[in-house]
């Protein structure tokens, strides 16, 4: 059994280039294999981006570096894949921020709602020195960030009735995602919400076990969550940004060269993920109504209500996480705005 989890280390890892002398510093560029897995479909902006960096690693590294994309959580969920890169078994996955909070409670500063307005925002903290900060929390937990793309503004769909205030909450059934913030600001509101894993929400809608879940309109098209929710409330209550992981077992069995490569490619795949997901989110959201959902936007006042009621709730974390993680947070966004 040894033997055979020695061949197997790193998922492909390089054949002879892994086993050649473990103490020289690999160099180069060596024949590999890399998995990278994700939640989404290929369809989505966050399929498409992992396709770009898939062609842009075999580009630069002449063909010797194969990234084999997996769509639509066949290699697992955000959590099951994270654990796989620690352990060595997969090498890539672009996971929401969210379940990460379990591991750095720090990131639960991008599971506050209702932070940042726009995309840019969120984005100017994100590739300023708070995200970077972030980033390095990561190699202790045996992965390596390399940077930041897109999943965006997160929208409440449900099969009850249209939700435009704090009241229309109350009693909802909403699935989230497995992170402690998004709990309790639902329960605040007066929802009963359940975490569960993405791959599981399409069908916890369709036999009405929970009656409704919350993700930007891009993601609500390409899983057709609309042909088991009839309202779509526009409630842009919280951005989540999509971590670009590599496990950090792997990522130290490259050379200087083959990281450089993969460093590179998912800037430049993240740059066109961001654009596409931008546009295909502002398409969704005509083709969700073509395609029969009922759409209503949530007024200003509303939100603030929201914003109101959730509030013990942000302070509480806000003081777990660090107020001033937290402050540099808001100072980034108001520099933003001015
Ligand atoms: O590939 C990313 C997905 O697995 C997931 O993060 C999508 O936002 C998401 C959710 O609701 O779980």
């Amino acid at each position: 059994a040894l033997l055979l989890l020695a061949g197997c280390g790193g998922g492909g890892g390089g054949g002879s280039a892994s086993t050649a002398s473990s103490s020289a510093p690999a160099s180069g560029i060596q024949e590999r294999t890399i998995k990278a897995g994700i939640g989404l479909n290929e369809d989505h902006p966050e399929g498409q981006g992992l396709k770009k960096f898939a062609e842009l690693v075999s580009e630069k590294s002449g063909g010797k570096l194969k990234v084999i994309p997996y769509y639509a959580a066949q290699l697992g969920d955000d959590k099951k894949m994270t654990e796989a890169l620690q352990a060595g078994t997969q090498e890539i996955t672009i996971p929401s921020t969210s379940p990460l909070v379990g591991d750095i409670k720090e990131y639960a500063i991008f599971d506050f709602p209702f932070v940042f307005n726009e995309e840019k925002e969120a984005h100017a903290v994100l590739d300023g020195p708070l995200g970077q900060k972030l980033l390095e929390k990561l190699p202790a937990h045996n992965l390596i960030g390399l940077g930041y793309w897109e999943n965006g503004f997160r929208n409440l769909t449900n099969s009850k009735h249209p939700v435009a205030t704090a009241e229309d909450f109350k009693g909802l059934k909403i699935r989230t995602m497995q992170n402690q913030v998004h709990l309790e600001a639902f329960s605040a509101l007066g929802a009963n919400p359940s975490p569960m894993a993405f791959s599981e929400v399409f069908s916890a809608l369709e036999s009405r076990t929970v009656d409704g879940q919350e993700n930007p309109l891009a993601t609500i098209k390409s899983n057709k969550y609309n042909e088991v929710q009839k309202y779509l409330s526009v409630t842009k209550h919280v951005y989540t940004p999509f971590v670009f992981l590599v496990g950090k077992k792997f990522w130290d069995k490259l050379s200087p060269e083959e990281q450089q490569i993969l460093r590179d490619a998912a800037a430049e795949a993240g740059k066109y993920q961001r654009e596409l997901n931008q546009t295909e989110n502002q398409k969704a959201l005509d083709e969700l109504k073509a395609a029969g959902m009922e759409v209503n936007e949530v007024s200003a006042e509303e939100k603030a209500r929201m914003q109101e009621i959730i509030k013990p709730v942000i302070d509480k974390f806000a003081k777990e996480i660090g107020e001033d993680l937290v402050k540099e947070m808001y100072d980034e966004v108001a520099k933003v705005r001015k």
